[in-house]
């Protein structure tokens, strides 16, 4: 029987789109629900969402995990999305750290004020030009077949196409025109890997229910 998670979080796309994703793209049993908050957040293992809570015989032996890289490579890596070489999939996760880390200068931008608000914009300028050209040459380097490494889908390519979607339609407190730096259609390279993603068989259930839905906020900080 195949595992059945359940996924918590807040009804925003936020931290966990790519872990969507990949719980999509595993073909496994998932659910998600949103606690209560702050009622709930002494129940979470580090006080802070996302959780994964992977269930087994009776719930005695639930594994409960906390930490948004460290969920998504547990799925990635039993589901098959990450490579078993180690090397291969460390390059892998640099390119996967570089978006997050670009991501959380965002985040951080939405809630700075003076001087430090002037230093994410600038810190958000370099940083985002720097991954656009890694990334364009990661794409390029495997053939532009929508792919970063070989034919098939894997890790990066669900987390780079969850971190592009944040930003094709982040809120109006965003970084407004630096934002522009990471509009894929205006990147040949990316608008190829987007459409790749979304024509893959595996995520047709996150993309139909996304049709049916709507897409998530990108963010509740509007
Ligand atoms: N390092 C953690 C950060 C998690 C985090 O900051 N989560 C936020 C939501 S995006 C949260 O739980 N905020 C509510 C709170 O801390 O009370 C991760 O990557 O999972």
């Amino acid at each position: 029987m195949s595992q059945q998670y359940v996924l918590r979080y807040f009804n925003i796309q936020g931290l966990c789109e790519a872990l969507r994703l990949l719980l999509t793209a595993s073909g496994t049993n998932w659910t998600e629900e949103t606690p209560e908050w702050p009622r709930e957040k002494s129940d979470q293992p580090l006080g802070h969402l996302p959780v994964l809570v992977e269930s087994s015989k009776g719930g005695k032996d639930d594994v409960v995990l906390s930490e948004t890289l460290v969920i998504e490579r547990y799925i990635a890596r039993k589901y098959g999305l990450l490579p078993t070489d180690i090397l291969a999939a460390a390059r892998q996760e640099q390119l996967r750290d570089q978006l997050h880390d670009v991501w959380s200068t965002h985040m951080e931008f939405m809630h700075s004020t003076g001087e430090r608000s002037t230093e994410l914009v600038t810190k958000f300028e370099q940083d985002a030009t720097r991954l656009v050209s890694v990334h364009v040459a990661a794409l390029r380097r495997n053939g532009n077949n929508g792919h970063y490494f070989g034919e098939a889908l894997s890790y990066v390519d669900i987390a780079a196409y969850a971190f592009f979607k944040f930003f094709s339609d982040a809120g109006p407190k965003s970084l407004k025109a630096k934002v522009g730096l990471l509009n894929y259609t205006r990147i040949p390279e990316v608008s190829k890997l987007m459409a790749t993603v979304e024509a893959s068989s595996s995520l047709a259930p996150y993309f139909t229910a996304e049709k049916e839905n709507g897409a998530r906020l990108a963010t509740r900080f509007k």
